[in-house]
């Protein structure tokens, strides 16, 4: 096959003082932080549908993206040229993973088994360049969003023969992606939720996604797929209001309806703010369950209401999320994956190349930083003594459960009422996190 970025070799590390945009200047994979490899620590992954599949359109215009290798029809065969396509480029960049869901990579077809062929076709494609190139698949899912039998949700539906179908196609997805040895499966319900109140039953909606759920473990279990399952939350974008919120929200369901041991979450940073949390809270919710499991790594726009799915740049937001992913042991089969398209003005296919670089660049240099705040150990000293008071004394009995009301009670009556409490330094703290990045 002819290259289709014949212009464009190995992007190489050249380090902070180059000037070459076709370089990282802080991504280098084999540097070792803290026992492993920014490599082994980033888990980078591009994702199909936006970096292969998006012609960047916008609900106001036409799609801007020139893509000359895609000859812009439905076909296998144009299906599977873009499948080569796609690994070039992943393997030029050097990141070793790639997600997708099943209809970016393959056509819907005129009925489930003819999707299912088309699939199969090009997975065979898939399965020969991961070989090939040694790229792994970080993670698989299943579109169940775009068609229009899905309009009132997937296993949410108000009709019994939609819930059938999609459990078809999800079944079909966790045999393909136990065919390609996928780290992981994400479950994203953009329609499993409600535009109106009025119409809907919610208690049944929920009761219908919790019973989905359970039969896609029960079948990951029969054929023995070893990869994770993740739940990913978004609080609205399709619909008025999905049911996966925000972490919170999905980690109470999975509890409710006993799926929590089958399930981490993989939360994307554009969705946290759309719930109104900074993606530092998420996280951190996440991580304290011991449920953080992947990152569809992107960033919203401060005056573009809606998911604009932007490449991340922000070194405060990289440096916060591989916090706590250092803090939480780092990764086990998750990563971090660029679930961000480029802008609709940014059509040329080097510019796939110019995003992926910054993204990998902000976040290898956030892994650097994160190090470093915990390294100076300034930061987690100043956390350590504003909770000190819960180290001795009644402070410790309490967390050990020698407590109750009663003794609490005798206890503030025999001391001097508590006055106000050390300062909380919080732009000390902001200081010494700008003094290390
Ligand atoms: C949509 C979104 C999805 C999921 C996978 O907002 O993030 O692309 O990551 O379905
Ligand atoms: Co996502």
């Amino acid at each position: 096959m002819n290259p289709s970025f014949p212009e464009i070799s190995k992007i190489p590390f050249e380090g902070p003082s180059s000037r070459n945009p076709l370089a990282f200047k802080h991504y280098d994979s084999a540097k070792v932080i803290e026992d492993r490899t920014m490599a082994e620590h980033l888990r980078f992954s591009v994702a199909y549908w936006h970096t292969f599949r998006n012609i960047l359109s916008d609900p106001f215009g036409a799609g801007t993206a020139i893509r000359p290798w895609d000859d812009g029809s439905n076909s296998v065969e144009n299906a599977c040229h873009r499948a080569r396509v796609a690994f070039e480029f992943i393997e030029k960049l050097g990141a070793p993973f790639y997600a997708f869901h099943d209809r970016d990579v393959a056509p819907e077809g005129a009925s489930l088994a003819e999707s299912n062929r088309n699939l199969d076709a090009v997975v065979k494609v898939l399965k020969e360049e991961q070989q090939r190139t040694g790229i792994k698949l970080l993670w698989a899912t299943a579109c169940l969003f775009t068609h229009p039998r899905f309009a009132h949700g997937a296993a949410t539906s108000p009709n019994a023969d939609v819930f059938v179908y999609a459990a078809a196609q999800v079944k079909k997805a966790i045999e393909v992606a136990h065919e390609l040895g996928a780290e992981g499966y994400v479950f994203w319900g953009g329609r499993e939720g409600y535009s109106s109140l009025w119409n809907t039953d919610m208690k049944r909606e929920v009761d219908h996604l919790a019973k989905f759920l359970h039969m896609a473990v029960d079948y990951k279990k029969q054929i023995g797929f070893q990869g994770d399952f993740y739940i990913e939350p978004k609080p609205r974008e399709p619909t008025k209001h999905q049911y996966d919120f925000d972490a919170a929200t999905c980690l109470n369901f999975l509890r409710e309806y006993g799926l929590l041991e089958h399930f981490k979450l993989n939360l994307e940073t554009n969705h946290a703010t759309l719930a109104g949390h900074a993606m530092h809270h998420e996280c951190e919710v996440a991580a304290a369950a011991g449920a953080l499991g992947s990152v569809d790594a992107n960033t919203g726009d401060e005056l573009i209401g809606w998911d604009t799915d932007q490449f991340p740049t922000s070194l405060y937001l990289a440096t916060q999320v591989m916090l706590t992913i250092l803090k939480m042991g780092g990764f086990t089969k998750g990563g971090l994956n660029f679930d961000a398209k480029v802008r609709r003005e940014s059509f040329e296919p080097v510019d796939l190349f110019y995003a992926h670089i910054g993204g990998m660049d902000v976040f290898a240099r956030g892994l650097k930083i994160a190090a470093a705040i915990r390294a100076d150990g300034r930061l987690a000293e100043l956390v350590k003594n504003r909770y000190a008071s819960w180290d001795v004394g009644i402070g410790a009995a309490i967390e050990a459960g020698q407590e109750d009301f009663t003794s609490l009670e005798k206890h503030a009556l025999s001391q001097p009422d508590p006055v106000q409490h050390t300062s909380g330094r919080q732009e000390l703290f902001e200081n010494i996190v700008n003094e290390l990045i």
